[in-house]
């Protein structure tokens, strides 16, 4: 074609082009009515609500994808340096009512529904879960996805597209069952499939050498190959253009690869192997702390590292020739060890495939990672069988024990030769089973190690890393986690939002959330306090509302709403929540008649999957679905004590339970919780805290006053010595009265409860239960007196929200980005 003639189709494709969607009502509901036709193949005049969402999300994507063409040419052409997030896990919860609030265009969008005869909330509901991810972490990640669009910073989250998601609770007769989470069954409207983008990513066979203009070069020959196929989801921020892309992996057959089988004529074993490539991407791992060092663990880690290690590459070299500038554009993040395999796999390209000395490579490498943990204990870390890698990652293994030779040589220049020392801080673990540990990688390698709080990195200094701190201490940084207010205010409690836009005069806070300290001054304001109460009073109807829905029982609103949601675990102390409802429970039951009108009525509801097979969390779910059967049928009780478990806890339950929330409980034996998130989302929303000074805790007390919160328990440094002593069940009769009910069949299930109540025995309750107990139940008893002067709470309530903003996501990015190094690029259209 000759040039003129392009140009002039590109004109005309210009011509045509050059114009954004519209967001007045009538656009909005062409728009949705076009897609309900043509996309959804429905007819405009018969479609129901979930074609109507599955409509509105796909024009609401249009609008996405506008904002996202430009944000990215606009990045390819200024060309700055660029963090790359690495993570496995990614819990986005769902998208719709998240990105018209992010565009700014929700009203809008209501208001055209509504003369469709459809409610945007509705409809809302229609969505499913994204659930990526198990807990805390993975949270984590999508919030600073959402902070690192809205502070315009150039990222890209890197992840993979699990089939199955977090399984689906179900519980039955008490027990938790598992259920597969095949999230993607009705299609995912917020996923764009890129087909051609794809790279091969290789596995198993042997390391030969090649001889290449008289030098050596390791070469890699594959024993399998299958194809990695990019899905984009548009990640829009708040108040700005800025689209930012989260890209998850999937996996698929390779084409090239398999002709070999084919030819020899086993073509039925060659399309069945074809099918094994996708297992990879097929289920995400549902346990939120433990390690198991399996292949097909390994195999995703490294599918989704090599992939985007590819793509990161592929990226820098359409800009630039020479790899001395990559630690200028290149900022790469660790999301925990899980993407670690990222920085054997960068050595691997610059040595094998781009021909780079070893030592040039190995500098580029340790200007570029760095690595945050979530973890506080030794066995929390990851390690990887070294015979499990040398079969999968021949060429890996190889480069790991030539980083880890470098690594002890040097380190034998500065400790000498302290044979101890030095072999807790190898990077390979000569024991019964040879392993690599992944956290020594990281730490070797990365410029900056980051703790998820302050407690959590004088925790790490102490123990799992006191090694390398002392030879490293300039590495040791924290960056406290954040949460959301977009999601955890804007999106999840709409009317709490529209009162603090009001008292402060703006809704500035959206973006520059340290505002909300405003609200300090109007802490004691009885208008303030009214309006406030209204509106948690409304919140606590929609899940008054819920609840009833989905367990038949009616709840009070005049009772205190007492919540403890997350994954259940020994450490986090469901069952002193427990123990704790059977005492007050036991103490009513003791009581005159005439004193129950004293009792604060109490609605205790409790949420969170265990992992498969963690057995003692899963008869933690038993005991509570027990004690909670005896309860609420206990006619001497009624309204003064209420047991509610909330199954299959997600992010869209999260976003309806916390709003209604009035007590939340995060009583984790101190040092124990790296950090915790669920607190600064319950603080966000105005919700008191019942809280141990563990993890982000402590920077909490700093910014609310431990006068506005109910604070118990032990202290880190008190840990050791209470669980030497153990606690003394004659002192403590209280305790060892509830513990005693349930041993002895009170709630039934004796046998099956047996173990449970062994964990808490004298001499073996590691996470000192007893010795909490009478401090955890005074926390309760000064929660109820407050509860009854209804001045203070909302004063206190108050000032929880206003002094929630040093726990937004954004803080904590601006915290990343200086150390990665980077600058806000915002797109100008
Ligand atoms: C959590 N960790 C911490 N891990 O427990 C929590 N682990 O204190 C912290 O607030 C949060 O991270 C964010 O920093 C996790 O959630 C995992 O989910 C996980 C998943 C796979 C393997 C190991």
């Amino acid at each position: 074609m000759a040039s003129e003639e392009r140009s002039a189709k590109a004109e005309r494709m210009f011509a045509l082009m050059d114009r954004f969607l519209k967001n007045d009502p009538i656009s909005l509901q062409n728009d949705i009515l076009d897609h309900v036709e043509y996309t959804m193949a429905r007819s405009r005049f018969s479609f129901d609500d979930f074609e109507a969402y599955q409509a509105l999300s796909h024009s609401v994507r249009d609008r996405l994808i506008e904002r996202w063409h430009d944000t990215q040419i606009y990045f390819k052409r200024k060309d700055p340096k660029r963090i790359y997030f690495l993570s496995l896990e990614f819990l986005m919860g769902r998208s719709l009512s998240n990105s018209v609030i992010n565009l700014g265009i929700r009203d809008q969008y209501a208001e055209a529904l509504s003369q469709l005869g459809f409610e945007f909330e509705v409809l809302a509901e229609q969505e499913g879960d994204a659930a990526l991810g198990n807990g805390g972490l993975a949270r984590l990640s999508a919030c600073q996805m959402d902070s690192l669009a809205t502070l315009d910073y150039p990222a890209w989250g890197y992840g993979l597209r699990y089939q199955y998601g977090l399984f689906r609770q179900v519980i039955m007769d008490g027990f938790q069952h598992e259920q597969p989470d095949y999230w993607l069954n009705f299609g995912n409207p917020w996923e764009i499939e890129r087909i051609h983008l794809t790279y091969p990513v290789k596995f198993y066979g042997s390391v030969e050498d090649e001889t290449l203009n008289g030098e050596i070069y390791k070469v890699w020959i594959p024993g399998e190959m299958v194809e990695a196929v990019a899905y984009d989801n548009l990640i829009p921020g708040y108040g700005t253009r800025n689209t930012i892309t989260l890209r998850l992996w999937a996996a698929k057959p390779s084409d090239q690869y398999d002709m070999e089988s084919y030819n020899t004529g086993d073509y039925i074993n060659a399309v069945v192997s074809r099918q094994k490539a996708e297992s990879i991407s097929s289920v995400l791992y549902p346990d939120d702390r433990s390690y198991q060092g399996k292949e097909l663990r390994l195999k995703q880690q490294y599918f989704f590292v090599s992939a985007s290690v590819q793509d990161i590459i592929r990226r820098f070299k359409d800009a630039h020739s020479n790899f001395d500038e990559f630690p200028e554009k290149v900022a790469l993040q660790l999301n925990d060890t899980h993407p670690s395999l990222a920085i054997v796999e960068v050595m691997r390209i610059l040595v094998d495939e781009e021909h780079l000395d070893w030592n040039k490579a190995w500098h580029i490498v340790c200007q570029i990672f760095s690595f945050t943990t979530h973890t506080v204990i030794a066995e929390g870390l990851e390690k990887i069988p070294v015979d499990l890698l040398g079969s999968l990652l021949p060429r890996h293994l190889q480069i790991m024990y030539e980083i880890n030779f470098n690594f002890v040589e040097e380190l034998k220049k500065k400790i000498g030769l302290d044979y101890n020392r030095l072999s807790r801080m190898s990077i390979v673990e000569e024991g019964a089973v040879k392993s690599i540990r992944s956290a020594n990688l990281s730490i070797v390698c990365s410029h900056t190690v980051n703790g998820v709080s302050r407690a959590h990195l004088e925790l790490i200094k102490a123990n799992v890393f006191k090694d390398f701190y002392e030879l490293w201490p300039q590495k040791f940084q924290y960056k406290t986690n954040g949460v959301t207010q977009r999601r955890w205010i804007v999106v999840s409690n709409p009317s709490l939002s529209s009162l603090i836009s009001k008292w402060l005069g703006t809704e500035a806070w959206v973006r520059d959330v340290e505002l909300l300290t405003g609200l300090r001054e109007y802490a004691a304001n009885p208008d303030l306090q009214l309006e406030w109460k209204m509106v948690r009073k409304v919140n606590k109807m929609r899940l008054a509302e819920y609840i009833e829905a989905m367990s038949g029982l009616k709840v009070s609103l005049d009772a205190m709403f007492d919540v403890q949601i997350k994954r259940i675990h020994e450490y986090k102390r469901q069952l002193l929540n427990i123990l704790g409802i059977i005492h007050r429970y036991d103490c009513i039951k003791n009581m005159e008649k005439s004193d129950r009108r004293k009792v604060v009525p109490r609605v205790c509801i409790i949420g969170g999957k265990a992992a498969p097979g963690y057995e003692i969390a899963k008869k933690i779910i038993k005991l509570w679905h027990a004690v909670a059967e005896k309860i609420n049928n206990d006619s001497d009780v009624g309204d003064l004590l209420k047991l509610v478990f909330i199954p299959d806890y997600n992010v869209s339950v999260a976003e309806l339970v916390i709003p209604g929330a009035d007590l939340s409980q995060h009583i984790s034996t101190a040092g124990n919780e790296a950090s915790g998130t669920g607190s600064m989302k319950f603080l966000m929303n105005g919700c008191l805290l019942l809280a141990t000074e563990d993890g982000s805790t402590v920077e909490i007390i700093e910014e609310i006053g431990v006068d506005n919160m109910f604070l118990f328990g032990a202290r880190v440094h008190d840990v050791p010595v209470l669980r030497e002593k153990g606690v003394d069940l004659k002192v403590n009769l209280q305790f060892a009265r509830v513990v005693r009910m349930v041993r002895d069949g009170y709630f039934g299930f004796k046998d099956y409860f047996k173990s449970l109540c062994d964990t808490v025995e004298v001499g073996k309750d590691f996470y000192l239960l007893g010795s909490d107990f009478g401090g955890y139940l005074e926390a309760q008893a000064a929660a109820d007196k407050t509860f009854v002067d209804q001045e203070k709470w909302t004063r206190m309530s108050i000032l929880s929200t206003a002094g929630s903003g040093r726990f937004s996501s954004d803080r904590t990015i601006e915290d990343y980005a200086k150390t990665w190094g980077i600058e806000p690029c915002r797109c100008p259209f």
